[in-house]
């Protein structure tokens, strides 16, 4: 028997499964998953949607534009980015459940105040990765990873973030963008969920997101396709000339925001590459950071079926020797990446 409007209406408060629900039911399941974790992933919900207010009004406010500073990674500082970065740099420090933390855009470790309360998690984050897209009113993320610290190491040294990629508990994005949404990992899985800015609640709305075996999306900057080696550049042919599995060509995707594109991908199905390129000596080895990109989207991607390289090796068996690490990155589905990496290795 259908229900009434005015049935429904009473029922109005059956939201769905909310993000707290979620993460109690897999405590339970999740043995790793403790209460800390918990309290940890709801702090960093409280700096979204702090982030996403901001993010939601920018052309509103005058929060667009540039601060006028130049972070550690040589990129003019965006409003935002910096409201983001402080955002969660003051709610984290405050969770009681950190030691320290790593963001993309300090140039050393944020060891947690003494006079703070500690935990036993370090944080490394992009604070609103793809930022350059903000005046343009497109998507754009926040990236985190999260290590348990080192047994009896000191809170800020560097060791307990220079950790390989499998060692993580967890690791996830919001994404700020038609709407907000938070994908996360901690091994079980992935889910997603978006928020209901009605109630400001994070919903489930994606439960156990799986990736397609081949995707039919490659995402590239083919600007630098001079700046290539022959190997990238006859891995970025081989996706521009290949059929899916429906015998369509793949479709070319790029927004410039690696968690957007990211993101579709995972949904879609498809691979993004962000290779190594000659253009600037200072980056042999690409754009992209280990700990706050590479490391996080790699735990993730491998929990939904799919795979992360270096062109190389795994991205998840890295272990990282710099705060500020570059990678080559090729990250989608495990067929489209072992196609990569073959090529990229001479295979084929
Ligand atoms: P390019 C944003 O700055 C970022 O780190 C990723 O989010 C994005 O995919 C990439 O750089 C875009 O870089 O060189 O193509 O503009």
């Amino acid at each position: 028997m259908p229900l009434t409007d005015i049935q429904r209406a009473n029922q109005s408060y059956r939201l769905g499964t909310t993000i707290t629900e979620h993460l109690l039911l897999c405590e339970d399941e999740c043995p790793a998953a403790s209460g800390q974790f918990t309290r940890l992933l709801s702090e960093l919900i409280i700096s979204a949607k702090l982030i996403s207010r901001e993010v939601n009004k920018a052309g509103l406010a005058d929060i667009l534009g540039m601060t006028g500073d130049v972070n550690v990674q040589g990129e003019k500082v965006v409003k935002l980015d910096e409201f983001a970065n402080q955002a969660l740099i003051y709610r984290m420090e405050r969770s009681g459940l950190l030691c320290a933390m790593a963001s993309e855009e300090n140039a050393d470790v944020i060891e947690v105040p003494e006079n703070m309360p500690r935990g036993s998690y370090v944080l490394s984050f992009d604070p609103l990765d793809g930022s350059s897209n903000v005046d343009a009113n497109a998507s754009i993320g926040t990236i985190f990873s999260i290590h348990r610290k080192i047994e009896d190491a000191g809170c800020g040294i560097l060791d307990n973030f220079l950790r390989y990629g499998y060692e993580q508990v967890a690791a996830g994005y919001f994404l700020y963008g038609s709407s907000t949404m938070l994908v996360y990992t901690a091994g079980k899985g992935v889910h997603g969920f978006t928020l209901d800015p009605s109630v400001g609640e994070f919903l489930l709305s994606h439960q156990n997101i799986t990736m397609p075996e081949r995707g039919r999306i490659y995402s590239v900057n083919e600007a630098y396709t001079d700046y290539w080696d022959e190997r990238t550049r006859a891995v970025v042919n081989y996706f521009k000339s290949s059929k899916n599995e429906r015998g369509k060509p793949y479709t070319a995707r790029y927004i410039g925001a690696l968690v957007a594109d990211f993101h579709r991908n995972l949904l879609y199905g498809g691979i993004y590459m962000y290779p190594a390129d000659s253009r600037d000596s200072h980056k042999p080895h690409g754009k992209l950071r280990l700990l706050c990109e590479a490391a996080p989207l790699a735990f993730i991607v491998e929990q939904a079926g799919g795979a992360a390289s270096d062109g190389r090796q795994r991205i998840l068996d890295i272990k990282a020797t710099e705060l500020h690490q570059r990678v080559p990155l090729f990250i989608g589905c495990k067929s489209d990446v072992e196609k990569a990496m073959a090529i990229m290795q001479g295979k084929v």
